[in-house]
């Protein structure tokens, strides 16, 4: 028996079966089983076992502000078991369907691995066999091909995808720590309020400070939040999520916390939102805090905030399809913030691409959920840093404690991750992951 390094406490890899004569590294068996996500929702977990006895795990997490044209998570719409919720499907998918035509196939070739399991798919958005099998068995195969070539799963995947070396490095932690939307059940539009510490160590972020600065100021949050009567419970991604009247107020409360906390807003610690318009928008119209508002009328509250607060970064500010408003939205603050496409881009490059023509915005969210494949999610990466867009890989709202994000993030270079706050086992083991990768670059790994 040995542990798997990068998944040490799920993956006891037990060596069976070994058989000197034939290829050690294929795929000589894949598992799947229903578990619970962070919601308490049904998501898919994976194993993979080589004929070497090698294994590799990995579990898919699940949004709730789903964009429309995310790849097809697969679920079983059968009323009497989770409210429908359940991913038996799926599992079956890849415990028949997927087993059979990746046996036989090295876990070390993970662009192969997932080319066929996208063309036995067959679909243009993974509907037939589910995103979500697909994706569990394309994670638990990267971490196998990490045991098997005795690498980090940061390096394995720099390796199996012909990153440079030198492309890795920590990215900032965008931390939520003020939840609402579709992640609480209190008042706000906005979803996401996010802190963004940012300490540098030489030419790199300081991981372990910048997230101490980061805990500090949640807990700080806290104590501001209990002093205005307000309540301490947490949303979906572990921030808070109390009923306040409205961002400009739930702004100034970010800000006190950070002071607090003995920070300097804009200084040390800006601010970061995801407006998650598409939850607010219907027919054509913004409807935002009690207005009803066009998407110029939209973009000029944002222009407005920009320069009243140290905000660097604006995610989803507008609906999924307004291209020609996002559009407005880049001439008018491009230059002064990152402004994000998630729902509008969904780790696609095609809707990358259509991002280009438009001029819509200049960074993506990454969320490998959101395409189906590790190869797909990597090649959307690249496409975007050859156009110099900056990259976030983002967790989903619903959460397992696999914390393959860590690895990718690291791996491609990305110069944010987004993990929620420091609060929630599922949310934390990102960045435990991210301080522990930093001491192994540290020492020359
Ligand atoms: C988002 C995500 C993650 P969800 O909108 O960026 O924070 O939320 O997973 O619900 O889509
Ligand atoms: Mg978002």
């Amino acid at each position: 028996m040995r542990r798997c390094r990068d998944w040490r406490q799920w993956a006891i890899a037990g060596r069976v079966n070994r058989n000197v004569t034939m290829a050690t590294d294929v795929i000589s068996d894949l598992t799947a089983r229903e578990i619970l996500d962070s919601r308490g929702d049904p998501t898919i977990e994976v194993t993979v076992l080589t004929e070497g006895g090698e294994t590799g795990v990995a579990s898919v997490p699940s949004g709730a502000s789903t964009g429309i044209h995310e790849a097809y998570e697969l679920r079983d719409g059968d009323k009497s078991r989770y409210d429908g919720k359940g991913v038996l499907k799926a599992v079956n998918h890849v415990n028949h369907d997927l087993k059979q035509v990746l046996r036989g196939t090295s876990v070390t070739d993970q662009s192969r691995v997932d080319t066929i399991m996208i063309d036995v798919d067959g679909t243009a958005n993974k509907r037939n066999l589910g995103a979500n099998a697909i994706l569990g068995v394309s994670l638990a195969v990267a971490r196998a091909g990490a045991v098997v070539a005795g690498l980090p799963l940061y390096r394995y995947l720099q390796q199996a995808f012909d990153l440079k070396r030198e492309a890795a490095s920590l990215p900032v932690p965008l931390m939520n720590v003020l939840n609402g939307g579709a992640h609480a059940d209190n008042n706000l539009d906005v979803q996401e309020f996010m802190v963004v510490p940012e300490f540098k160590r030489g030419q790199g972020v300081d991981m372990a400070e910048s997230i101490r600065v980061g805990a500090e100021v949640f807990h700080a949050l806290g104590r501001v939040l209990k002093t205005n009567h307000l309540d301490t419970d947490v949303g979906n991604e572990g921030g808070y999520a109390p009923d306040v009247p409205s961002s400009k107020e739930t702004i100034e409360l970010l800000l006190e916390a950070i002071k607090q906390a003995g920070y300097e807003p804009g200084h040390e610690v800006h601010l970061a939102l995801d407006l998650a318009a598409s939850e607010f928008y219907r027919q054509g119209r913004y409807h935002f805090e009690g207005q009803v508002l066009s998407a110029s009328e939209l973009v000029e509250l944002y222009a407005s905030w920009l320069t009243t607060y140290p905000l660097i970064l604006l995610e989803d500010g507008l609906a999924q399809d307004d291209w020609e408003g996002w559009a407005g939205l880049m001439r008018k603050l491009g230059s002064k913030a990152l402004l994000v496409g998630d729902d509008l881009f969904v780790t696609s490059s095609q809707r990358l691409q259509l991002g280009f023509e438009f001029k819509a915005a200049n960074a993506i969210l990454i969320k490998p959920n959101q395409v189906g494949t590790l190869k797909e999610t990597i090649e959307t990466v690249q496409l975007a840093q050859q156009h110099g867009y900056q990259t976030i890989v983002s967790h989903r709202s619903g959460e397992t404690m696999d914390n393959f994000i860590a690895d990718l993030a690291v791996a491609v270079g990305a110069p944010y991750i987004k993990s929620g706050p420091t609060s929630r086992g599922e949310r934390v083991t990102k960045y435990n992951r991210l301080m522990e990768i930093a001491a192994e670059l540290a020492a020359g790994k």
